[in-house]
């Protein structure tokens, strides 16, 4: 048997509202993966719509917890970020990257959604996000977060040759560039991908509802995928096609939108697939 895999996920746990964490948990898990949370912040609740965000800045902790890892000599496999508490917890990612030099590197930018930046982050801290899109292998960021990292303004659509131009310009920062939930001129939702000189694109199903945590659930999933061997664009539209099962699901059952996408009883289609590849491998 293969050995299992092991990530450090540094993200906020939220207790509330399926984000982050309780998202990133379960999917990797259920994806075979085993899950070593770094938490960069403890919420109450996501920052999407409860008013002011009840928050336990967690920056001191994540230098301590790599301290121990190393001192225990624990490895992983891929060291995976995303939502930050301060502009110091770059410099504790960028630590983390660089002691996990054999481990994939995914940078999730988070940074905002819609045009608009979450309520507790700072102009320093987005101004610092690239920093850590220059050091990973693999960066997943929404057309907010692409318009930030690339000095621009967040636009409504994107024409084909400017989703291009952009996808372009972010793998100048990190060889695999994934750019989520990107409205192209002619009027479809698409998720793109670059590596190397290929870029692809999967159309994903318009569903007239936003939800918070997409983004974490889209980006595990493309982890789990790439550290079980699959290529960027095959990564991609799995992930494409879990949140989109995922949030249709979802909006069928008619739950109010801040809490979150009902994924849990969508998580055996990853475990299913699981099972399916260690029978192959047997
Ligand atoms: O899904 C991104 C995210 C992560 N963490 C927190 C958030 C959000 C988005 O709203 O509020 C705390």
């Amino acid at each position: 048997m293969q050995k299992q895999k092991k990530v450090a996920a540094i993200h906020d746990l939220s207790g509330f509202g399926r984000c982050s964490l309780t998202v990133i948990i379960p999917v990797l898990s259920a994806l075979g993966i085993q899950v070593c949370p770094v938490p960069t912040a403890v919420l109450a609740t996501h920052t999407g719509g409860f008013g002011e965000a009840v928050m336990k800045d967690m920056t001191g902790f994540i230098t301590a917890a790599l301290n121990k890892y190393k001192e225990l000599e624990i490895d992983f496999d891929a060291v995976y970020s995303g939502f930050l508490a301060s502009s110091e917890q770059i410099d504790c990612c960028l630590d983390f990257f660089k002691s996990y030099p054999k481990a994939l590197k995914v940078a999730d930018p988070v940074m905002g959604d819609h045009g608009r930046i979450y309520s507790t982050y700072t102009k320093e801290l987005c101004d610092r996000m690239g920093e850590l899109a220059d050091v990973a292998d693999v960066i997943t960021p929404n057309v907010t977060e692409a318009a930030i990292l690339l000095g621009e303004d967040y636009p409504q659509f994107l024409e084909r040759d400017k989703a291009r131009s952009w996808l372009k310009r972010l793998r100048e920062r990190a060889p695999a560039v994934v750019m989520t939930g990107v409205l192209l001129s002619e009027g479809c939702i698409v998720n793109v991908c670059a590596e190397k000189s290929s870029m692809k694109l999967v159309e994903c199903d318009y569903v007239p509802q936003n939800y918070p945590g997409t983004g974490d659930l889209f980006a595990s999933v493309l982890t789990g995928g790439l550290l079980k061997g699959d290529d960027l664009n095959t990564a991609m539209n799995k992930a494409t096609a879990f949140v989109q099962t995922a949030v249709t699901v979802t909006f069928t059952h008619k739950t109010e939108p801040r809490n979150g996408v009902n994924f849990e009883k969508c998580l055996s289609l990853l475990a299913e697939e699981h099972v399916f590849l260690e029978r192959g491998e047997l």
